[in-house]
């Protein structure tokens, strides 16, 4: 990939892809399409060939999906097998018709049996049933993965495919009903700490700029006692806050510029017989829910009981990635947990 290469960056505007741009320009990757979302609906096989006709990608990277956290999984399940296979089958089979030099597709590591050993080694895709809260986002996953493979079988393509972690960064969802749990984190954690110095203006703000979710909303004029209600019905209070599930779940994060650092590597380096069918993308560590959640309770500052529901889904009980392939191409990732829960944390205040 040079420097005046045409590259595509599907889904720029998600957490993946925004990072993605940002990463490519910072380097002087100055010839990248993108797409106006209005005009082009990846998930319409006609407005993608058209795209792929006018700008010709010789690089794509496929961050385009419809994404969320365990509940938006739950709840959505056809959109997002739907929404996800229409979208990666349009943008590889474009690829393939329109020469694409290179593409690179982004899985993720729900791929994995719920029950696979850990850490799970890329050997481990499909040797046993999957965690059903998401199922039908990881049967897209799967499907996608094997389009790559059999077009670079079949048609002599080079597709490469990536598996990350559970990723994190600025840029991120923090809808509390569709988000996934490190962002849902520090929006609740942040909107109890207001709560309980009585800033109710900061909260309206807040409220006001991003979707609570749930299709909660605060009238205008909403006094100190509308917005505590509003709050609690999503588990935020002045002296808890309540998350979902047991706390026992193990998870592993990735802050978002690891990743794309690690995709513009892979892009830049290596074919796909040398990375095999996907290699994963991991931080080589995970922790409980319940120490995750203490970390950004500190980060924040928030001075306040943490409460489990466990009515909620706790998911799978852990998927560790096994980093050693990534590893063994010569990649590891920089940003610790530490680190960027505060930069998100940050972007979360000031973006
Ligand atoms: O991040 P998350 O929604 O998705 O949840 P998964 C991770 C864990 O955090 C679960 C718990 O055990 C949740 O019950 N949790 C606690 C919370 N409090 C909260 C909260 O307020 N919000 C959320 N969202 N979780 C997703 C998959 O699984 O991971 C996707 O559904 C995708 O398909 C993604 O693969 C990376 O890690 O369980």
């Amino acid at each position: 990939m040079q420097k005046h290469s045409k590259i595509f960056v599907a889904g720029y505007r998600g957490l993946v892809g925004s990072a993605l741009l940002r990463k490519l320009r910072a380097l002087g990757y100055s010839n990248i399409a993108v797409g106006d979302r209005a005009e082009l609906d990846l998930r319409e096989r006609r407005a993608v060939d058209e795209h792929f006709a006018r700008e010709k990608p010789e690089y794509v990277f496929l961050a385009a999906a419809k994404v969320g956290g365990i509940l938006a999984n739950e709840t959505y399940k056809a959109e997002f097998i739907y929404d996800n296979i229409a979208i990666a089958s349009n943008v590889i089979d474009a690829s393939y018709r329109n020469g694409v030099k290179k593409l690179l597709n982004l899985g993720s590591s729900c791929i994995y049996p719920k029950l696979a050993p850990q850490p799970l080694k890329e050997d481990y895709l499909l040797t046993g049933p999957l965690e059903p809260t998401n199922e039908p986002y990881a049967i897209a996953k799967i499907a996608a993965i094997k389009m790559c493979r059999y077009y670079n079988e079949q048609y002599g393509t080079n597709f490469l495919s990536v598996m990350p972690t559970n990723l994190y960064g600025p840029g991120d969802n923090f809808n509390l009903e569709t988000s996934h749990v490190l962002p849902a984190l520090i929006r609740k954690f942040h909107l109890a700490k207001l709560l309980k110095q009585g800033k109710i203006e900061e909260l309206r703000t807040d409220i006001a700029r991003r979707p609570l979710g749930f299709g909660l909303q605060l009238a205008p004029k909403a006094d100190g006692k509308e917005v505590e209600t509003l709050l609690g019905r999503v588990g935020i209070a002045a002296t808890a806050v309540e998350l979902w599930g047991t706390g026992s779940p193990l998870r592993e994060f990735l802050y978002v510029d690891d990743l794309t650092d690690a995709v513009v590597f892979l892009m830049s380096t290596y074919d796909y017989r040398q990375v095999g069918e996907f290699v994963n993308i991991g931080a080589g560590k995970d922790l409980p829910i319940k120490e995750l959640a203490e970390r950004i309770r500190q980060i924040v500052g928030f001075a306040g009981e943490i409460r489990f529901d466990s009515s909620k889904p706790d998911g799978t009980p852990r998927k560790l990635l096994d980093v050693s392939r990534m590893r063994s191409l010569g990649w590891e990732p920089k940003i610790g947990l530490e680190q960027g829960i505060k930069l998100t944390y940050e972007s979360y205040l000031f973006e």
